[in-house]
């Protein structure tokens, strides 16, 4: 492997908790369900999709689309709220020793997110200048399952995909790398996955995989 590229939520940070409360805020608004079993299966999806899963416990009329689109817009706002309480900080010590200790041994480096807010997070959080690659919502038409964002992501490193690992927490996460043609490592949810390559617990365990 000469490259890794690192899913963002749920893997370097936890806006997965941030999206969680966001999308609760609308979905009590619509008084429609929500618990945190619905929001694992937000994981690695794309906002719109997401919203999608969310409207599953709608019982009123159809929305149109520019509707939906303002239901998503409702929620972003609120999530990019909470985004701004992020500092360098809100990285775990471990996950950015691990990224120092992976780029010192020349492992070539890279961000895959269906987020189109995560470049605002690496700002806040002071993780982009570990990334020689930053592939996210805002490049792809086609969000995780899809290998899209993987695919892009080992193109600007310069690597064909079978030189290149991922690092998952999301189900949708694993199956886009397992279909990039990359190695798939699983952390959290993700290393359950049947697909998954090799499982680990916490982000260090990469050091071992990756002398
Ligand atoms: P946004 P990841 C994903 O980030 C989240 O896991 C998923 O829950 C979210 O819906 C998606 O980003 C889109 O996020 O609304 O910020 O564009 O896990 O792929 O880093
Ligand atoms: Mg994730």
């Amino acid at each position: 492997m000469k490259g890794i590229i690192f899913d963002l939520g749920g893997v370097l940070v936890h806006t997965d908790e941030y999206h969680y409360q966001a999308w609760k805020i609308l979905a009590d608004r619509l008084n429609i369900y929500f618990d945190r079993t619905i929001n694992n299966r937000l994981r690695g999806v794309s906002r719109m999709e997401s919203l999608d899963i969310i409207l599953e416990g709608w019982q009123g009329r159809t929305f149109t689309q520019t509707e939906k689109e303002e239901l998503a817009q409702e929620k972003n706002a609120c999530y990019r709220k909470l985004l701004r309480q992020m500092t360098p900080q809100s990285v775990e010590p471990e996950v950015r020793d691990t990224l120092r200790q992976l780029h010192q041994r020349e492992y070539d480096l890279a961000v895959g997110s269906s987020s189109k807010n995560t470049k605002a997070i690496l700002t806040y959080t002071q993780l982009s200048g570990l990334f020689q690659a930053v592939s996210d919502g805002t490049n792809i038409t086609r969000s995780k399952p899809d290998p899209e964002v993987f695919l892009k992501a080992a193109d600007w490193l310069g690597l064909p995909p079978r030189e290149c690992a991922v690092v998952e927490d999301a189900p949708a996460g694993i199956q886009a790398a397992k279909s990039a043609g990359m190695l798939a490592v699983g952390l959290g949810e993700g290393a359950g996955c049947e697909q998954t390559d090799r499982s680990i617990v916490q982000l260090h365990d990469l050091l071992t995989l990756f002398p």
